[in-house]
C-alpha cells in the first residue's frame, strides 16, 4: 500500500542529507518502489511520469504522451500521492522538493486557489484577473472562522487577534519582484482591517488614501501596468476596544526621474494624463491644459494609455478620495496647478543666443503659462532657468547657463516640484489620519515596497530599489530562519540545522565602510571633476574581489542580488545621487505668490539646513548643503527596519506566475526562481522540522498546572511541567524541554489547550450556577 507508506513517511526528516539535492528527497529512493515520479524535461518544466520499472542506476519510465524512456534513476524525483494534491499547507506534502512544491501550487492555482501557506509565510500568486475571494461575505467568514482556507484575510485576522492578545504592534511584510500583487494585497489586508476595526468612519479615509497614492506614485511600466514607483509603509492605529483610531503613512524615495524621462512603452505618473482626460472645462481652461500628447514629458515615450483604464473615470475617483481625506477644494486646485506647471515646464525651449553655447528661455506660450501657474513674472523665471548667480570673492556675478545646463536646470526644477507635491499630499493626508491623544500605541503596520527589479537597462532607480528589497530579504530570513534557530541552540535543543541562502554577503557590498557601493558612490559624487566613468572605475578598483560584484565593460557593473544579478549602468548615477537643486530655483519658488512653491522652497532649504550628518553635497550656489540621496534612503531603510523588529512579522510573499501579466498562465520556471529566491522550501522543512510553539517553563506550569490529577504545588515549574505532558500523554518526538522552555511541534499545544478552555468553562458554570442557587 504505496499511499500509506508514503503519507507515514511524511514525518519530519530534518536530519536527512540533502547533499544530492538541494531540497529532495532522493536518497535510498531506488530502493522503494514507486508508481509515480518527476522527471525534468529538456526544456525544464516536470512531468508527472509512470515508473515501469526500476534498479539502483536506471528506470523505465513512460510520459505522459506514451513516450518510454529509459533514465538515470537518480533524476527522479519523489511525487506525493494524489491524495495529497493541492494541499492547503506545503507542509503537509510527504515529500518536499522543487517539482511537488511548483505542482501543489499550480494544481491550486488552476483552480483560482491563490493562497498557500509555507509554514508560517502565505504565498499569493497573481492571478491577473477578478478572484472571488473577496468582498464582506469572506470577510464575515474568516471572521467567524468558518473557512480555513490560506487567505490574506486569514493571516490579518491573525495579526489583530496577536495584537489584542499580546499587546504587541504586529506588521504584514509583503515582497515579490515587480507585478507580483504586493499593493493589491495590502489593499485586502487594508480591507480586513478596516471591516473588523471600522465604526468610526475613518477607516473610510484611509482606504481613500489608495487611489490618491497610487495616482501620484505609480506609474506603468514594461513589468506592471500599475507599478508604485515608491515604497509605502502604512501604520494603523487602534484604540483599546479594538476600533481604528488613525493612521500614518510614510513613503520612501518616489522614483522622480520618471517626471522627466521614462523608456519607450512605459508611461510617467498616473495622474499626469488622470488629468489630462478628466479635468473639468473650468479647470482645463484655468490650467490650459492640452491633452496628454501634446507634453513632450509626457509624448516621450509614446505611451498614452494603458489597456482596460479609463483615466477620466480614475480622475473622478481620485477627486473624490481627496474629498473624502479633506483636501479642501482650493487645495486641490492648487495641486493641479503644480502638475500643469510640471507639464508645461517640459515643453519650454532655449534658443542658443552665442557661440559659447549660452541660451535664453524662448518666450512663448509655455513660459506665459508655467508663470502663471507658479505666481512668478516671466522674467524671474527665465532668469532661473537660464542663468546661475554666484558669489566670486566679494561679488555677485550672474553667470549664463548652457543649453545642456538649462535643460538640466529646468528638468531637475520640475523633478523637485513634483517629489514635492507627493510629499506635501501625504502630509495632508496624514494630518487628516492623524491619531487624536487618545493613541493606545497598539498598531498593525503594512509595508509595500516597490519590488525587484531588473530591466534591459537599469540605473540608479533600479539600484536603490533592489538595495531596500535586499534589506527586506534580509528581515525576513533573521525572522524565519536565523532567530528561529538561534533560539533552538540557545535553549540546547537537539537540532539539525537548516541551510539557508543567507544574502549578508550582498548587503555587505552595499553598506560597507568606506569600500562599499553607497559610500564610494558618495564619495566620488563629492569630487567636482567625477563622471559615471570614473566612479565605474572607482567600484571595479575596490570591490573587484566581491563575489557578489562582477565590474563590466564601459561603465556598467553587476550585483549579484539573492533575486539574480542585476547589471547597473552607471549613466546618471553622480548626478541622481547628488540631486541638486539650484538656489536660484529655490529661490524662484520661494519668490512664487502661490501658495504651494512657498512650501516647497522652504522645505528644501530645511531639508538642506537639517542634513549635518553623512556626507554633504555643495550646489552651485555654494550655500545649500544636503545629503546624498543614496545616504538618506539607507538611513530611511535603517530606521524601517528598527520599527519592524519591534513588531510581530507577518510575511507574505507574492509571485508573479507570468511576464505577459495574463491569467492562466504558469510558468514553472518563473516560479520556482522566485520561490528559490525567497527561501520558501527552506521555510517549510525549518517549519516542519521545527517546534513552533514555545512557552517558558514557568508559564507553562501555570497555564496547565491546574489539570494535573495529582496536587503539584510544591514542584518546581519544570518538574510541574513534565509531569502534565506526562499526564496528557504527549508522545516524546512531539516537544523537547529546553533550559528555559518547552518548545512544541504544531498543533500539540491545541489539545492541552482545549482541555483547558473545557475545564475552566466547567468551573465557571459551576461557579455560576452554585452562585445562582445561593440567590
Ligand atoms: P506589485 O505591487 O507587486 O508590483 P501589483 O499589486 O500592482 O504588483 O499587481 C499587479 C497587477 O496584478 C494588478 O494591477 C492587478 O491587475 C493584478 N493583481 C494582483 N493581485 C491581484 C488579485 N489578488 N486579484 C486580481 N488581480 C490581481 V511593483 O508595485 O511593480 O513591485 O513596483
Ligand atoms: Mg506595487
Amino acid at each position: 500500500d504505496e499511499e500509506v507508506e508514503a503519507i507515514a513517511s511524511s514525518l519530519p526528516s530534518s536530519s536527512k542529507s540533502h547533499a544530492d539535492n538541494r531540497w529532495g528527497d532522493t536518497s535510498s529512493y531506488a530502493s522503494k518502489k514507486k508508481v509515480q515520479s518527476w522527471f525534468q524535461l529538456p526544456h525544464g518544466d516536470w512531468e508527472l511520469v509512470k515508473i515501469l520499472s526500476s534498479s539502483a542506476s536506471e528506470s523505465v519510465i513512460s510520459l505522459s504522451e506514451g513516450k518510454v524512456l529509459k533514465v538515470k534513476t537518480d533524476s527522479l524525483v519523489q511525487a506525493n500521492p494524489e491524495i495529497l494534491d493541492g494541499v492547503d499547507d506545503l507542509m503537509q506534502l510527504s515529500y518536499l522538493n522543487e517539482p511537488t512544491v511548483l505542482y501543489n501550487l499550480q494544481y491550486r492555482y488552476n483552480q483560482n486557489m491563490i493562497y498557500t501557506k509555507a509554514g508560517p509565510v502565505l504565498i499569493a500568486i497573481n492571478p491577473f484577473k477578478k478572484v472571488h475571494l473577496y468582498g464582506n461575505n469572506y470577510i464575515e467568514a474568516y471572521k467567524r472562522k468558518s473557512i480555513e482556507s490560506p487567505h490574506v484575510y486569514a493571516i490579518t485576522d491573525i495579526a489583530l487577534r496577536e495584537m489584542t492578545r499580546d499587546e504587541v504592534n504586529q506588521s504584514i511584510i509583503i515582497s515579490g519582484e515587480s507585478g507580483a500583487g504586493k499593493t493589491e494585497t495590502a489593499k485586502i489586508a487594508m480591507q480586513y482591517l478596516a471591516a473588523l476595526g471600522g465604526g468610526s468612519g475613518i477607516e473610510y479615509e484611509i482606504l481613500k488614501t489608495n487611489p490618491i497614492l497610487e495616482a501620484f506614485g505609480n506609474a506603468k511600466t514594461s513589468r506592471n501596468d500599475n507599478s508604485s514607483r515608491f515604497g509605502k509603509l502604512i501604520e494603523i492605529h487602534f484604540s483599546e476596544t479594538g476600533k481604528i483610531s488613525g493612521a500614518k503613512i510614510q513613503t520612501f524615495l518616489l522614483e522622480k526621474s520618471r517626471v522627466v524621462q521614462c523608456a519607450e512603452g512605459e508611461r510617467s505618473y498616473h495622474i499626469f494624463y488622470q488629468l489630462c482626460a478628466g479635468a473639468p472645462r473650468i479647470l482645463k481652461e484655468k490650467l490650459n491644459l492640452r491633452a496628454a500628447n501634446e507634453y513632450k514629458y509626457l509624448r516621450q515615450s509614446s505611451c498614452f494609455s494603458i489597456a482596460g483604464v479609463d483615466d477620466t473615470e480614475q480622475f473622478r475617483v481620485v477627486m473624490d478620495a481627496l474629498d473624502i481625506v479633506h483636501i479642501c477644494k482650493e487645495d486641490q486646485e492648487s495641486v493641479f496647478a503644480m502638475l500643469a506647471a510640471v507639464l508645461w515646464l517640459g515643453n519650454t525651449s532655449f534658443s542658443v543666443i552665442d557661440n559659447e553655447n549660452h541660451v535664453e528661455v524662448v518666450e512663448d506660450e509655455s513660459l506665459t503659462t508655467v508663470a502663471k501657474l507658479l505666481g512668478c513674472s516671466t522674467g524671474q523665471l527665465n532668469l532661473a532657468l537660464s542663468t546661475r548667480k554666484m558669489r566670486v570673492g566679494n561679488d555677485n556675478i550672474v553667470q549664463k547657463l548652457t543649453l545642456s545646463q538649462a535643460t538640466d536646470t529646468r528638468d531637475a526644477l520640475a523633478k523637485s516640484i513634483y517629489a514635492c507635491l507627493f510629499d506635501w499630499l501625504v502630509e495632508q493626508i496624514n494630518k487628516s489620519l492623524a491619531v487624536g491623544k487618545r493613541r493606545t500605541g497598539r498598531s498593525i503596520s503594512i509595508l509595500d515596497i516597490y519590488g525587484f527589479e531588473s530591466f534591459d537597462r537599469n540605473s540608479f532607480e533600479q539600484f536603490c530599489i533592489n538595495y531596500a528589497n535586499e534589506r527586506l530579504q534580509q528581515h525576513f530570513n533573521r525572522h524565519l530562519f536565523k532567530l528561529e534557530q538561534e533560539e533552538y541552540v540557545q535553549d540546547g535543543i537537539d537540532w539539525a540545522r537548516v541551510d539557508f541562502e543567507d544574502n549578508q554577503d550582498c548587503l555587505n557590498l552595499f553598506e560597507k565602510k568606506p569600500l562599499g557601493l553607497l559610500s564610494l558612490l558618495d564619495e566620488e559624487s563629492k569630487f567636482p571633476n567625477a563622471t559615471d566613468l570614473t566612479f565605474a572605475n572607482k567600484l571595479k578598483q575596490h570591490l573587484h574581489s566581491n563575489s557578489c560584484f562582477r565590474g563590466d565593460r564601459g561603465k556598467s557593473f553587476t550585483v549579484n542580488h539573492y533575486a539574480g544579478e542585476v547589471t547597473y549602468d552607471t549613466t546618471g548615477f553622480l548626478e541622481k545621487n547628488r540631486d541638486l537643486m539650484h538656489l536660484d530655483s529655490i529661490q524662484l519658488l520661494s519668490q512664487c505668490s502661490c501658495p504651494l512653491p512657498q512650501v516647497f522652497a522652504s522645505n528644501m532649504l530645511t531639508q538642506s539646513e537639517k542634513s549635518v550628518t553623512g556626507p554633504l553635497f555643495k550646489a552651485g550656489g555654494a550655500e545649500s548643503q544636503k545629503l546624498s540621496v543614496a545616504t538618506k534612503f539607507k538611513g530611511q531603510l535603517f530606521q524601517l527596519m528598527q520599527r519592524l523588529e519591534s513588531t510581530t512579522p507577518h510575511f507574505i510573499r507574492c509571485i508573479k506566475p507570468n511576464s505577459l501579466q495574463s491569467p492562466g498562465v504558469y510558468e514553472q520556471g518563473l516560479v520556482l526562481q522566485q520561490l528559490r529566491c525567497c527561501g520558501v522550501l527552506e521555510v517549510v522543512r525549518i517549519s516542519r522540522s521545527g517546534f513552533p510553539t514555545r512557552m517558558s517553563h514557568q508559564k507553562f506550569s501555570r497555564r496547565y498546572g491546574f489539570l494535573l490529577l495529582e496536587s503539584a504545588a510544591s514542584q518546581d515549574p519544570l518538574s510541574v511541567s513534565v509531569a502534565i505532558l506526562q499526564q496528557f500523554n504527549v508522545l516524546p518526538e512531539m516537544y523537547q524541554v529546553g533550559y528555559t522552555k518547552l518548545f512544541f511541534r504544531t498543533g500539540q499545544i491545541g489539545v492541552l489547550e482545549d482541555t483547558r478552555n473545557r475545564t475552566l468553562h466547567g468551573v465557571l458554570c459551576v461557579q455560576s450556577c452554585f452562585r445562582g442557587h445561593r440567590a
